[in-house]
């Protein structure tokens, strides 16, 4: 598995979603093997219950910072794993794009409250996992 933990960035708590408009992104995550950063921004939740849909935004950058579109041949996809318990979330909803470089999921569904491994797969256009990021939240 990759992992790059990234700080706390300020842009985290810039972001709304009426003011999208970014174009550096100052602490990211690298999917490995690949000139490709994200940022990921809650914009609801995450809350771990059935009823609820959460949304996430990323953001894509490439190694300068500068906000770009994800290669054409490739795509994002979320996926969240329960490791305690060894099940994964309820839905794990798709990436529509809202501009350039920025990618939202308004339709992520946990089944339950606790600890989630979270995952964005960048996938290409045969539908591989080419590489990952992934981190954990309690929720
Ligand atoms: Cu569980």
């Amino acid at each position: 598995m990759f992992l790059l933990v990234s700080c706390e960035s300020p842009i985290n708590n810039r972001v709304l979603e009426g003011d999208l408009i970014q174009k550096k992104v100052e602490s990211r995550y690298q999917f490995l093997g690949y000139e490709v950063f994200i940022e990921t921004k809650w914009l609801k939740g995450p809350i771990g219950k059935i009823s609820v849909e959460n949304s996430l935004l990323v953001f894509v950058a490439n190694s300068k910072g500068e906000v770009v579109s994800l290669p054409q041949d490739l795509h994002v996809e979320f996926y969240s794993t329960m490791p305690s318990m060894g099940h994964p979330l309820e839905d794990a909803g798709y990436f529509e794009v809202l501009e350039t470089g920025l990618y939202i999921n308004r339709h992520i569904v946990y089944n339950m409250p606790g600890r989630w491994k979270q995952e964005v797969w960048l996938v290409d256009s045969s539908g591989n996992i080419v590489s990952k990021v992934e981190w954990y939240e309690s929720f």
